[in-house]
């Protein structure tokens, strides 16, 4: 019997580089905007959750900033991203808009979703987000989908599926990671290992530490990253892309990594008996903006008051995209029942 040709393992180079050498100054500090958006976006939503102006669940991604900014600045606008229910951190890094995403999280007709999905219904595809999913492991078959579509189209887009820890745990992932690899499909797995799936922690679920050696049964290449180092994650996506896009398949990132709040809300969780309050700091000590911020000020590629000054601005940037959210209008009661079925 005949087998496949031997696997290409497209993270062999990426081993060999220092950390920064392969990432260019001007990438730095978009990689550094684009995670201190989310910071801030998202600390603003848990504000709001708090007061309860946000009344849809919010699954809070802070902590995890740099996975979504390390690859999906390795991806082009029309590359898709499938997200989950933690996805605000993908649609801004894909190139939602703060406006759309606030007037979503306030149920409002101006939201990305038209107010009907709220913070886990995400979508605008016009750069590359058909739209994130809450059901645990559904983006994984769903960027597969796309991914054979694209194949069959030859229109040179790769897919991407965000998903946890908890989502490999679910059999459509091994379905998918088999159909993927036979068919060579231009997809990329990016595994968000933050050792938690809702109040449960890895270690209770999994007999050994190895969710890297998920791919390997499929001939999947795959790598274990530092997560909270967005340059390590965005050069590990740039090859992961290039093997995609080059007709090689598919490969698995396993991006180490900590959601600092609860698994839904604002609060920080770290008095209920799930985790102990000195695990939470020393992922808080690892802060993956703060540990680009260093590196940027060593390089001298900023300045403490240019930090300062992007920080004014994105906060402006939220702060008008929440003053739109709240002028706008809720969805009108006569289309209640549109946007269920496709239109014609
Ligand atoms: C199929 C399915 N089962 C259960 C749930 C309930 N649920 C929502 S999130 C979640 C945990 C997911 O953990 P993980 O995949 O690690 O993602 P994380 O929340 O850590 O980002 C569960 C069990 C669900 N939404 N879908
Ligand atoms: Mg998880």
């Amino acid at each position: 019997m005949l087998f496949h040709d031997e696997m290409i393992d497209p993270f062999q180079a990426c081993q060999a580089f220092a950390s920064a050498s392969a990432v260019d100054a001007d990438l730095q500090v978009r990689l550094y905007t684009l995670m201190l958006k989310c910071r801030r976006a998202e600390e603003r939503a848990a504000e709001l959750a708090e007061t309860r102006e946000v009344g849809c669940p919010v699954h809070l991604y802070l902590g995890q900033e740099a996975v979504s900014a390390g690859v999906c600045t390795a991806l082009k606008t029309e590359d898709q991203v499938f997200g989950t229910h933690r996805s605000h951190g993908h649609f801004l890094c894909k190139g939602g808009g703060l406006r759309p995403l606030f007037a979503e999280l306030l149920g409002k007709a101006t939201g990305c979703a038209r107010g009907r999905g709220g913070s886990m219904h995400l979508i605008d595809t016009s750069c590359g987000i058909p739209g994130t999913t809450p059901i645990v492991a559904a983006s994984i078959p769903m960027a597969a989908g796309a991914a054979l579509a694209n194949k069959m189209k030859k229109n040179g887009l790769v897919a991407v599926a965000f998903f946890g820890d908890g989502a490999t745990e679910e059999g459509v992932f091994h379905e998918t990671m088999v159909m993927a690899a036979i068919w060579d499909l231009p997809v990329v797995f990016i595994c968000e290992n933050n050792f938690y799936a809702s109040h449960l922690p890895l270690k209770d679920r999994r007999k050994r530490d190895n969710l890297a050696d998920a791919g390997k049964p499929y001939s999947i290449p795959s790598a274990r990253i530092d997560g909270n180092n967005v340059l390590e994650v965005h050069r590990y996506a740039r090859a992961a892309v290039e093997h995609a896009r080059s007709g090689r398949g598919p490969s698995f990132l396993e991006c180490r990594t900590y959601r600092w709040r609860g698994h839904v809300g604002p609060a920080w969780e770290w008095n209920l008996g799930i985790r102990k309050r000195e695990e939470v700091e020393e992922w808080l000590a690892r802060c993956p903006i703060r540990a680009l911020e260093q590196q940027l000020l060593a390089q001298k590629l900023m300045r403490e008051e240019d930090m300062t000054a992007l920080r004014q601005k994105i906060d402006e940037e939220i702060e008008d995209a929440l003053a739109f959210a709240r002028q706008s209008p809720y969805p009108a009661m006569d289309t209640l029942l549109r946007h269920v079925y496709v239109e014609r």
